[in-house]
């Protein structure tokens, strides 16, 4: 039977410690950290995500602004309120969430952003940084993750770790990560020839595939560690992760639900990167 990592507790674990520290910032500067997160159309989903950033700023004494801006929006003046935001001294952190509506191209606008600002790690120089291990931003994703494995007492180094997904925001970054911590990394992804010959063999699975339920028990080896990055969203209207959480749920040492896995803890990385990055610029 799993333990159950509850990234929900442990969220609100590491936004106490948050709020203390922008306690600290705010009584020695006299202003709290702020970030700024521009969300362009309806996505159903990002509003739900980017009202929980919200939220949880407020929680702990970070002053958030969201920018709403319509699905029509042009490229240029997406840059052009960002570079406006550069060039503010009261904004610490500026995220623009993703995904964005067709048309705009997404490598322009995240490269917009200022290095020092970007509390998403998503531009190279952030990336450069997290590859050669010389970072203070990490990628919000797979830095929850990390810490989700580290509160639970669960150990990497030299573990085999098989990452399943690619994507610049979560497959890669998370790769790195578990290097780092001297896991063995595996990285696999939708043109893998027989992904379950990898799967059965880690300690340690990380599913961001995109898929409900695709991770299933006989893929996995008795007790492994299940990291679920999935949020899929079912014809009625449930968040389905993309590990099967009750077929894998005997087998595995420990698994994450969704939700309540590894969604908090996104939005609580973020409230720590806004926080160093408003340090970082004092
Ligand atoms: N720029 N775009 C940018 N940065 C990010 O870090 C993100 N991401 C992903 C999508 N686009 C982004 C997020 O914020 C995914 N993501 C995110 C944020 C919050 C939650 C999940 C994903 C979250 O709060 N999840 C809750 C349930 C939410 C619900 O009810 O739908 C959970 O318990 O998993």
């Amino acid at each position: 039977m799993a333990m159950i990592i509850d990234g929900k507790a442990i969220s609100g674990q590491i936004r106490e410690e948050i709020k203390e520290k922008v306690t600290g910032f705010i009584s020695k500067y006299g202003k709290a950290p702020s970030l700024t997160v521009i969300i362009v159309g309806e996505d159903p989903a990002s509003q739900v995500y980017v009202r929980n950033k919200a939220r949880a700023c407020e929680q702990v004494g970070i002053r958030s602004e969201v920018i709403r801006l319509p699905e029509d929006t042009d490229e240029s003046s997406l840059v052009s309120l960002i570079e406006k935001l550069n060039g503010e001294s009261g904004v610490n952190g500026i995220l623009v969430q993703l995904p964005l509506p067709r048309g705009i191209d997404e490598k322009k606008i995240i490269l917009a952003i200022d290095p020092k600002k970007d509390v998403d790690a998503f531009c190279y120089e952030n990336v450069g940084r997290i590859l050669t291990g010389d970072y203070d931003l990490l990628p919000c994703t797979p830095a929850g993750v990390m810490e989700l494995l580290r509160r639970s007492g669960i150990e990497v180094c030299g573990k085999d770790c098989v990452v399943v997904g690619r994507s610049n925001i979560v497959g890669k970054p998370m790769a790195a990560l578990l290097m780092h911590k001297n896991g063995t990394v595996t990285v696999c992804h939708s043109k893998t020839a027989d992904l379950a010959s990898h799967t059965r063999r880690a300690d340690i699975i990380v599913a961001a595939v995109g898929k409900p339920g695709f991770i299933t028990a006989d893929m996995i080896k008795e007790g492994a560690v299940l990291i679920d990055v999935g949020i899929n969203r079912t014809a009625d209207g449930k968040l389905k992760g993309d590990i099967d959480f009750d077929g894998c749920f005997e087998k595995a040492a420990a698994i994450t639900p969704v939700p309540g896995g590894v969604g908090p803890m996104t939005v609580t990385m973020l409230l720590q990167n806004t926080l160093k990055a408003a340090e970082k610029q004092i």
